[in-house]
């Protein structure tokens, strides 16, 4: 779970464009949700003042007429807006309705209470799956409008492996295999589709699946394959799937790659192997492509990078769920997943320590230099799928299972390195045959990592569960994934104030943050419009269209501000303002499949959980 070698990003797209600026309003003196409230549920927003004591505050209908009188409560210094801030709670507002809070500092917005707030965003949030798929075009009938229609690209991608030198100067030797790997989904506003990634994302969506997937059953998404008698997100989750099984070597094939943990990224030796099983990490262009660029205008050549183990764990880890997800649906299609699953179970433990060193022009690293989360998340989805000894004996044998001598269930932060905290998930929630004790365990372990995020929410002067800490490239996305472990606290205890801890974070990427900035396009006053991609590239040249609605931004980010927008702003922003609507600042302000997969879940959750 340790990310490692900071990759290489695409320095070459420098020149700055112009973003697409927002026809907005000034940034309200109240923060909220910008797209409002649920009748029933609570309403908080936040205001930036110096005052030292409560303010009153005012809830007017659409006539002017006063529906509720309250006051703030002071929270104070907030070091994360880099504000001094209050609080105003007016959740005994419920009936449905248009109104605005005022305080002698100004007022709100208008703002919506109703009862369903989250349903639209939910289901336009899956749009993302599908405009970004690789290999089949993109229909105007499945678009909300026509510049998004697109010709099929990347088809017939049968890649072989990059051979030639790194950007740390290693020669790679290639290999003598050649796989198609056509489809799957682009990994965010660049072209590459990467194991490590996809891995968490399908994941994701199956868990979605498991819980709310009859809301999103056949006929229900605009996808080409709705009609055919299968659930729509199911559909859409195997596109995604294919490609993840499609990276898996052939059984057989032999390669020369970099095995051992001493290893080092600048001088690695080559170890010919049985790579058969093995998942190749990624593939993508052997250079970074400019922007703007369609995915059919693409033209340079693209390989498959060496195979790592990390790839290879989450390809066994999902494979093994997908056979669970499919197998009273489509049999076949379950048996290949778990058939894949072992084989790839069966090369990480040949195989334990290849690791994604190479420094590779073109793609994101995704590298990481601790596997022993997603061996955990692996051993317990085989095992969840299968009930085989041999994987509850390596969950056991893991640091991050509960049996382990001093270990508590792995219920650490979830991002691509760190997916300990999905196997727990799926002990605690899943049907398997983990003794009930042991469960429990599980369960108890989710609600202490709940409830330590519901302290973070107090903490916080904006009220929602992200530490200071918590600001790095995706943070929108992490604050999803915590959002989903109170959303699943919520399920397993019914305690209203999880669900709570699920809405502030809601509200927050809505608008309730130090920017006054909807994160997700097409919603809210102030939505996000300037997207790093390369296709929804309207900032960058009006040719190319703006992006559709319910795409996440990354989110604020001062840990890694190493894109040309964010160098300039480094050393100068508060953590929340650590951001910018901005087509060049792929550090703050990409989109990727591993962020919008957290907020469907989360969006659909609340719309039906
Ligand atoms: O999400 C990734 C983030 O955690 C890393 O710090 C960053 C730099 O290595 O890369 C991010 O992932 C990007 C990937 O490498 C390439 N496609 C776009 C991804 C989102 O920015």
């Amino acid at each position: 779970m340790k990310r490692m070698f900071a990759a290489s990003l695409p320095v070459m797209m420098l020149a700055l464009s112009s973003p697409v600026k927002a026809e907005e309003d000034a940034p309200s003196p109240v923060r909220m949700s910008q797209i409002g409230f649920e009748t029933g549920g609570p309403k908080l927003a936040i205001i930036p003042t110096e005052a030292s004591t409560p303010l009153p505050f005012r809830i007017l209908d659409g006539n002017g007429a006063i529906v509720l009188e309250g006051e703030t409560v002071v929270f104070g210094a907030d070091e994360a807006s880099g504000e001094s801030v209050h609080r105003a709670d007016f959740s005994d507002l419920s009936q449905p309705g248009e109104y605005r809070l005022t305080f002698e500092g100004g007022e709100s917005r208008s703002f919506t209470v109703s009862d369903a707030p989250w349903s639209e965003i939910a289901r336009d949030s899956l749009s993302l799956f599908h405009q970004n798929r690789a290999g089949i075009a993109i229909e105007e009938r499945h678009v909300e409008r026509a510049d998004l229609a697109r010709p099929a690209a990347h088809l017939d991608e049968l890649l072989t492996c990059f051979s030639g030198t790194d950007q740390r100067g290693n020669d790679w030797p290639g290999c003598d295999h050649e796989l198609d790997v056509t489809g799957g989904w682009y990994d965010a506003g660049d072209h590459g589709k990467y194991v490590v990634n996809g891995g968490i994302t399908v994941w994701t969506l199956m868990d979605a699946w498991t819980r709310f997937g009859a809301a999103y059953g056949d006929g229900t998404l605009p996808i080409p394959e709705a009609g055919n008698g299968v659930g729509d997100l199911l559909d859409e989750i195997r596109w995604g799937m294919e490609f993840m099984l499609a990276m898996q070597i052939p059984d057989g094939a032999r390669m020369a790659v970099p095995v051992g943990a001493d290893q080092t990224p600048d001088a690695p030796d080559f170890t010919e192997i049985d790579a058969g099983g093995l998942a190749h990490h990624k593939t993508h262009n052997e250079v970074w492509t400019p922007l703007p660029l369609a995915p059919h205008e693409d033209d340079v050549p693209r390989f498959l990078y060496p195979p790592s183990t990390a790839a290879t764990l989450n390809l066994a880890a999902s494979a093994a769920m997908c056979a669970r997800v499919w197998a009273g649906i489509d049999p076949d299609f379950a048996d290949r997943c778990l058939s894949a699953a072992e084989r790839a179970w069966d090369a990480a433990e040949r195989h334990p320590d290849i690791y994604a060193i190479g420094d590779f022009n073109g793609g994101g690293g995704y590298g990481d230099s601790d596997l022993s989360d997603e061996a955990y998340w692996a051993a317990t989805e085989l095992f969840a799928a299968t009930g085989e000894d041999r994987y509850d004996a390596a969950m056991r044998a893991s640091p991050h299972f509960l049996g382990a001598p001093g270990a508590e269930p792995d219920t650490g932060s979830i991002a691509w390195p760190s997916v300990g905290a999905l196997g727990t998930i799926t002990l605690a929630t899943a049907e398997t045959r983990l003794p009930e004790a042991e469960r429990e365990q599980a369960r108890a372990a989710l609600l202490a990592a709940a409830d330590g995020y519901m302290d973070v929410r107090e903490a916080e002067g904006y009220a929602f569960p992200l530490d200071p800490g918590g600001y790095v490239w995706g943070s929108n996305g992490d604050l999803m994934n915590r959002a989903m472990v109170l959303a699943l606290a919520s399920d397993l205890t019914g305690q209203a104030r999880y669900r709570t801890g699920v809405i502030d974070a809601m509200d927050y990427v809505m608008g309730r943050n130090a920017l006054d900035q909807s994160y997700v396009t097409g919603y809210g006053a102030r939505p996000m419009l300037n997207p790093h991609h390369r296709h929804w590239a309207h900032a960058s040249d009006p040719a190319y269209p703006r992006p559709p609605a319910g795409v996440i931004s990354g989110g604020p980010n001062n840990a890694n501000m190493s894109d040309p927008v964010a160098m300039e702003m480094e050393g100068s922003c508060a953590l929340q303002a650590c951001w910018a609507d901005h087509i060049d600042s792929y550090a703050m302000n990409e989109v990727a499949v591993n962020w919008n997969a957290p907020f469907f879940w989360v969006a659909a959750w609340l719309d039906g959980g």
